[in-house]
This record gives structure tokens, C-alpha cells and sequence, in this order.
């Protein structure tokens, strides 16, 4: 059968073991779905005849190279090329856990959102448009509940779902920086789209982004290539010329411009309970 390999990624405590611990198998198994444990940190899930082989990833809020753990989800996604990332998101606590998800998106990999503790979402009596919220991400969605295994079978079968297509259910979106640091993406792109060696790795939309950021590890992996000193030296002058425009750091602008990306998708699909009251007094 067809093997999709697939791992883990979200903030600590959003359920990440206890998706892979259903997963793996320590429940009630239904008609073409079982699970079994090869290691603590690496299961392998049939389902209507593929193998899913699931790596749980160590839990982090971002995926700039700050902290170990930052550093290693994110070299083990360039790495190692999953066919899909499952963003597992506590939804009790949206707009932080949705930081990462950003991050997720500008790496232009498939991936598929588990919409965790959907249940404390409901208890609080909150809404959220899904399939809305789904269209703007260019990310499918489903709810989960992981701690009772509910959503687990039809997050698998997006997985598959997301593997196969070759028209992808949403749009790949790019998230908007505003026009300044989208030119200065720009022009870094155009440097980096010259040589192939660098696309076949990684996404140039990316790379200009961490340039921007800052990332310390972007460095190390540029440096192999002949035109490292040409866009290390365009990506000072564009980091200058941001700087002295808004007298912030390129860093700090780019997650700002994250935050706001967040705060707009949730704006428009999110609402609280008060909210909700609020509006029908
Ligand atoms: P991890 O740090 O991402 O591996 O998260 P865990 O799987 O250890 O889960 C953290 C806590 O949340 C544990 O107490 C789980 O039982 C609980 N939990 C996991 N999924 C859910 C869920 O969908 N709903 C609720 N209410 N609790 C959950
Ligand atoms: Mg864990
Ligand atoms: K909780």
C-alpha cells in the first residue's frame, strides 16, 4: 500500500501526544482504520489501504530558529520533506497558537489543520466559521477532540485527501506583509529564483522572510551557495532601508505584520460569546 509520511507540529499542550497515542492505537478500532506504535515518537496508521506514518514533533510556539526546539521542527520539515503537516491548534487559544500556523504557510507545504480542544471552543459558547476561516489560511480544517479520539478519522482522511489532490481544495495564500516589506521580499526573491540549487531546497518566499527575520540559521544553510555575499548584502540594504523607514526592527515588522494577518482572518470568522450577546441587546 501507499505510505504518506506525515508529522506533528504545534504549541506545547495543543494535544499533540494525545492525537498520536489515539492514533497509535490504544483505543476502539473501527471498520479499515488501525494503528500501531514503532517508537515513542513515530506510529503508522492504516487507512482505506495507505500507511500513514505519523512523527510527534516536540511542541513549539514558532518556528524561528530561537530555540532548540524551534530549530529542530523546522530543519526536520526542510529536511526530511514530509508529504503532510498536521498543525495541530489549540482552539482555546486561537490567535497564539495560529502564529506558528503563518509560519506553516510561508514553507508552502501541505498541510492540515486539527482544530484541537474543540471542545472548550463549544463549552464557552464561542463560534467559528471553519470553512471561512479554512479559505483564508489555505488550510483545511477539523475539529478534534484528541484526549477522546473524536475528529481523528476524518483528520486522516484529509491527510489522504491532501496527498492525492492535484487541485488543492483552498487557494495557497501568501500572507501579506504590507507593500514595504513585500518589495523588499520581492527583490530578495529575484536574487534567490537565480539560482536553482537554492529553489530545489527551499521556498525562496521563505528565505527572503528570514532573511527579513533575521534567523540566525538562514545563514549556515545559504552559505553553501556561490550567491550567499550577494543576497547576504541585498538583504542588509533591504533590512536598512525598513528599519530607518518605520524605526523598528525588520524582526519585529514581519511578526506584527503576522499578528495582523491573525487578527484579520479572526475578525472575520471568529466570535466570542460576549460578542455574540452583545450583539443581540
Ligand atoms: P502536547 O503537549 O501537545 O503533547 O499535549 P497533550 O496531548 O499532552 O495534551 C495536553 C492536555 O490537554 C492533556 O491534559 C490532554 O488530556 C488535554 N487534551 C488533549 N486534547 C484535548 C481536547 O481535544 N480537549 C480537551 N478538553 N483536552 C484535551
Ligand atoms: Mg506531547
Ligand atoms: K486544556
Amino acid at each position: 500500500s501507499k505510505q504518506i509520511n506525515v508529522v506533528l507540529v504545534g504549541n506545547p499542550n495543543s494535544g499533540k501526544t494525545s492525537l498520536f497515542n489515539y492514533a497509535s492505537g490504544s483505543n476502539e478500532r473501527t471498520g479499515n482504520y488501525s494503528g500501531v506504535t514503532i517508537s515513542p515518537h513515530e506510529s503508522l496508521v492504516s487507512l482505506n489501504g495507505y500507511r500513514i506514518n505519523i512523527v510527534d514533533l516536540p511542541g513549539t510556539y514558532s518556528l524561528s530558529a530561537y530555540t532548540p526546539e524551534e530549530t529542530f521542527v523546522r530543519r526536520y520539515i526542510i529536511d526530511k520533506q514530509p508529504d503532510v503537516v498536521i498543525n495541530i491548534v489549540d482552539a482555546s487559544n486561537l490567535e497564539r497558537n495560529l502564529y506558528l500556523t503563518t509560519q506553516l504557510i510561508d514553507m508552502d507545504i501541505k498541510v492540515v489543520m486539527a482544530l484541537n480542544m474543540y471542545d472548550e471552543l463549544t463549552t464557552k459558547g464561542d463560534t467559528l466559521h471553519i470553512e471561512q476561516l479554512g479559505e483564508l489560511l489555505g488550510i483545511p480544517i477539523v475539529p478534534t477532540i484528541a484526549s477522546k479520539g473524536k475528529g481523528i478519522k476524518q483528520l486522516f482522511d484529509h491527510v489522504i485527501q491532501i496527498h492525492e489532490e492535484t487541485e488543492p481544495t483552498y487557494r495557497h495564500i501568501h500572507i501579506q506583509y504590507g507593500d514595504d516589506i513585500e518589495k523588499s521580499l520581492h527583490s530578495l526573491q529575484e536574487l534567490i529564483w537565480k539560482n536553482k540549487h537554492i529553489t530545489d531546497k527551499a521556498s525562496s518566499r521563505l528565505l527572503a522572510v528570514q532573511l527579513l527575520e533575521k534567523d540566525k540559521s538562514i545563514d549556515s544553510f545559504l552559505s553553501q551557495f556561490s550567491e550567499y555575499e550577494t543576497i547576504k548584502t541585498k538583504a542588509d540594504h533591504e533590512i536598512a532601508s525598513l528599519e530607518k523607514q518605520f524605526h523598528e526592527e525588520s524582526s519585529s515588522l514581519i511578526s506584527e505584520a503576522r499578528y495582523g494577518f491573525i487578527a484579520g482572518a479572526l475578525k472575520e470568522t471568529y466570535q466570542k460569546k460576549e460578542d455574540i450577546q452583545l450583539s443581540r441587546s
